[in-house]
């Protein structure tokens, strides 16, 4: 009780503006999590109403015609017509990013959880339970229509705008099309008026909006905006007695720049990204499944960071602590944060001529094995073969193993024995990282990831 105190007096007098983290799908949340996320939605009601004041803002400056009145700015479809206003992305990145922080100012793990409405379309879906998502709608009176007016982007539409290459033409159809637009008015009521933030659905949508948007700039690299600041994020806007700082929506067409990851199918990858602590020490990044931290994601001198898993932690080439830094890694087996057991304090992922190496070196054997459950998976890294062992045996299940696109590089049966080795079937894999899923009965029992040498 005394701690808890003490966080609030701290968060009263330092503005605390927190969002280093890993938003993973909604389905991926622990129990715990969705309570935290819906008890942090109800709050913010209370004042300052963020949800409120998101939903009026974006209802008045949702689209000026530019004929109208050239110097309006305003937050939805300016193109093709009007490039030198266009920020639909970045306006809602940052808008994300508001809601976020205010969140984590009333309990500092929660990330926002992106909802893939390509393949979760289901009107009885777990995000429309009662006790999560489905619960807003009568008491925030949102008057959804779940399926009543339109349908969900199906996965080639997602694919198709993907694969734009001309960032305008890109943004403009993910704007107007099934995927962005058509999810709004597949839910209906507030979700297909100007005022969509009242539902708060629509942080779980554009989460999802954003994290394609990171993988096609990933990809392409190819965003650009005209404009150096935006409505509501220029520096002069003031809410709840803050000003907003000003942004650059050029700045953020990465979203690594806020330390933002989105993790995918129990697989969250840090790269290219060097902690700053600008908002938050140390920098904490929390995932349940695996991680992978590698391909210069860096920690300066100074700099502090900690990466925490249930599951596994693999530190690959490019991952840098730098003298000086602090950097904590820890595997935990509670199920909540504060009791996780830190194994490894303030080592260096380095052997001791400074060349890194695999973090499974750090780790005891016991915890290799806790990697991956009650499947243990031997040796890791590997080199020219691999096995699997588990307590139990299992007919005809099936190890799968993809390189990090998700492409099916080998597999092989577990058959009737507790055991399995990959030989022959992983002779071509290039050094590197790929992941591994156990499938029973075609759903995913246990996924790791595994590193060749
Ligand atoms: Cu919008």
């Amino acid at each position: 009780m005394r701690k808890l105190l003490l966080v609030i007096i701290t968060l009263n007098i330092i503005p605390v503006a927190f969002s280093q983290g890993i938003r993973k799908s909604y389905d991926e949340m622990t129990a715990l999590e969705r309570i935290n996320l819906v008890n942090a939605f109800y709050q913010l009601r209370n004042g300052p109403d963020l949800i409120n004041e998101l939903a009026v803002y974006h209802g008045e400056f949702f689209n000026f015609d530019d004929t109208e009145d050239p110097t309006r700015l305003d937050i939805h479809f300016n193109l093709p017509d009007e490039p030198e206003r266009e920020v639909f992305f970045a306006w809602h990145r940052q808008s994300l990013l508001e809601l976020e922080r205010a969140m984590q100012n009333i309990n500092p793990f929660i990330t926002i959880p992106y909802w893939n409405s390509s393949l979760d379309q289901a009107t009885n879906s777990q995000l429309w339970d009662n006790n999560f998502m489905g619960q807003f709608n009568t008491d925030w009176t949102l008057n959804r229509n779940l399926g009543g007016n339109d349908q969900l982007p199906m996965p080639s539409e997602v694919n198709q705008v993907q694969s734009l290459t001309d960032f305008f033409l890109y943004s403009d159809l993910m704007e107007r099309g099934p995927v962005h637009h058509g999810a709004h008015r597949w839910v209906g009521g507030a979700m297909s008026s100007t005022a969509s933030p009242r539902d708060p659905v629509f942080f779980l949508h554009h989460a999802y909006i954003d994290k394609l948007w990171q993988e096609w700039q990933d990809l392409r690299g190819g965003s650009s905006y005209l404009r150096n600041s935006m409505l509501r994020y220029d520096g002069t806007y003031t809410f709840a007695g803050q000003t907003l700082s000003l942004v650059n929506p050029n700045n953020i067409v990465d979203g690594r720049f806020n330390g933002i990851f989105y993790a995918d199918e129990q697989l969250a990858e840090l790269d290219s990204y060097s902690v700053t602590n600008a908002t938050r020490n140390p920098e904490v990044f929390f995932y349940q499944f695996d991680i992978v931290a590698g391909n210069n994601f860096t920690i300066p001198a100074n700099r502090s960071a900690r990466i925490e898993s249930l599951n596994g932690i693999r530190l690959l080439p490019g991952f840098r602590a730098i003298e000086g830094s602090s950097f904590i890694a820890s595997i935990g087996n509670g199920s909540e944060l504060k009791d996780y057991p830190t194994i490894i304090r303030n080592q260096r992922p380095w052997d001791n001529r400074g060349i890194p190496i695999n973090w499974d070196a750090y780790l005891p054997q016991d915890e290799k094995m806790r990697n991956i459950g009650e499947i243990g998976i031997y040796p890791n890294p590997f080199s020219d073969r691999i096995t699997l062992i588990s307590k139990e045996s299992y007919d005809n299940w099936v190890v799968v193993i993809y390189d990090l696109q998700g492409r099916r590089l080998a597999q092989a049966i577990f058959g009737s024995g507790a055991s399995v080795t990959l030989d022959k079937e992983i002779s071509n894999l290039s050094p590197g990282a790929y992941h591994l899923k156990v499938l029973g009965n075609g759903s995913s029992v246990k996924s790791s990831t595994i590193i060749k040498h």
